[in-house]
């Protein structure tokens, strides 16, 4: 059963286990990042037609590990990332699938301002299902697809501060190798980190 000890072996390693979502317009390169930078059984698993399931349940759940220095305390934390996606038909189910995400990372994409116009809607949808949790900005950098200075700006000035002063970060998904891509979940997740300090330094009661 390769695909439930992928799941149940994370509380024996990790100290910290956080959800995060994935959201974005449809076709900004979502799947195209969480394949880069997470590890999920999910993506090979296709039905009785040879169509990936998680084409039709509109979601793929993987796996981003890591481990950092806290207070002078060693952490591990198993970030899970769910890969919603951004399509219409999926709107009520990505609704559920939000719920109880202690962060996100919202993807845009260089060649399609829409994409960055559209970025506030996803913070909204996030915000409505799972409180104001901690964004991570992505914009996918299309290779000759460079961010207009507009867009740059209306990014730096507008959707950084809508979502509680989120980090941006300018990122080609088909060049930048993996240590790159992953710097968003890294500074996530120590900020989730952050956020449950009191239950993992506090003395109980
Ligand atoms: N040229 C180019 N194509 C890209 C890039 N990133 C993604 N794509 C392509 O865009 C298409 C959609 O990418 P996905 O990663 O599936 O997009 P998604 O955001 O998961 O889309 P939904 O699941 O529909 O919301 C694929 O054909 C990718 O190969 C990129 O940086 N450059
Ligand atoms: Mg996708």
């Amino acid at each position: 059963m390769p695909y439930l000890s992928f799941f149940f072996q994370i509380p024996g390693m990790a100290d910290i286990i956080k959800k995060i979502g994935i959201l974005g317009d449809s076709g900004t390169g979502k799947n195209t990042y969480f394949k880069k930078v997470c590890k999920s059984p999910f993506d090979k698993v296709a039905n009785a037609n040879g169509r990936k399931f998680t084409d039709m349940i509109g979601v793929t759940v993987g796996k981003y590990e890591t481990e950092f220095e806290y207070r002078d305390e060693p952490v591990s934390l198993a970030i899970l990332a769910w890969d919603m996606t951004g399509q219409k038909e999926f709107n009520i189910f990505r609704q559920e699938y939000c719920k109880y995400a202690d962060g996100a990372i919202i993807v845009s994409r260089s060649d399609r301002t829409e994409s960055i116009k559209n970025a506030y809607k996803w913070v909204d949808e996030l915000y409505k299902n799972a409180g104001k949790v901690p964004v991570a900005f992505v914009v996918n950098k299309v290779a000759g697809h460079p961010v207009s200075a507009a867009n740059e700006w209306f990014i730096e000035n507008t959707v950084k501060e809508y979502s509680n002063n989120a980090e941006i970060y300018y990122l080609n998904f088909k060049r930048c190798k993996p240590k790159t891509l992953s710097k968003p979940l890294e500074d996530l997740g120590k900020l989730l980190v952050g956020g449950c300090e009191a239950s993992l330094w506090d003395e109980p009661g």
